[in-house]
């Protein structure tokens, strides 16, 4: 706003004194060829009014590879973050065996809302992964693609829009049995992009 606002401003102080230069050579009386080299200023540039302001640019493009780093745990917890491009920011978490409970907070970064772009995150042993995917979309949007009591769950969070952030705590221990576990996003349609290891060491 204040930058367009300088810019008209500018605009017409250019104007003004393009127009007092004009007005001012035009009164010179004499066709005296002498004068002529006071008269062209340099020109304003039309150019620079051009707005800067262009439609909401589309998120850049999604790189080809799937492999992101690993979570960043402190203090027995991570935040990781869900795209408008459908993608996490992390492919694993390893989660310290010195905690006792873990707690997972998922930021939605974009902006569309959860019933276009919902994420969350669910964890299951791998194994698991694509039966509890499957009944959560049976399950529908109202329980968060989540079927209710699937004892297959580990730990869900809420399903969450762009701009919105959940978490969920679950004990260390539910995921020390023989794994491996994952961590994946129950929208439908989401968890072959949207998920990744968890492991404890
Ligand atoms: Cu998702």
């Amino acid at each position: 706003m204040n930058s367009k606002m300088t810019v008209l401003a500018l605009a017409c102080v250019l104007a003004l004194s393009a127009c007092s230069d004009n007005s001012s050579s035009s009164t010179a009386p004499g066709a005296t060829p002498s004068t002529t080299a006071s008269a062209p200023m340099e020109a304003p540039a039309p150019a620079a009014s051009t707005p800067a302001a262009s439609p909401a640019a589309p998120p850049a493009a999604t790189p080809a590879t799937n492999e992101k780093p690993t979570a960043v745990v402190t203090d027995c917890a991570t935040e990781i973050e869900g795209s408008d491009a459908m993608q996490y920011n992390v492919s694993s978490i390893v989660v310290p065996a010195s905690c006792k409970d873990f707690k997972i907070t998922l930021k939605h970064t974009g902006t569309m809302p959860v019933s276009a772009m919902g994420h969350d995150v669910v964890i299951t042993e791998a194994s698991d992964m694509k039966a509890v995917e499957a009944d959560g979309a049976t399950a529908g949007a109202t329980d968060g693609y989540v079927k209710p009591d699937d004892s297959r769950v580990i730990a869900h969070t809420k399903l969450i829009g762009g701009g919105e952030t959940t978490s969920v705590s679950f004990p260390v221990s539910k995921i020390q049995g023989d794994g491996p576990y994952e961590f994946f996003c129950s929208f439908p349609g989401h968890a072959a992009l949207m998920h990744g290891s968890i492991s404890v060491q």
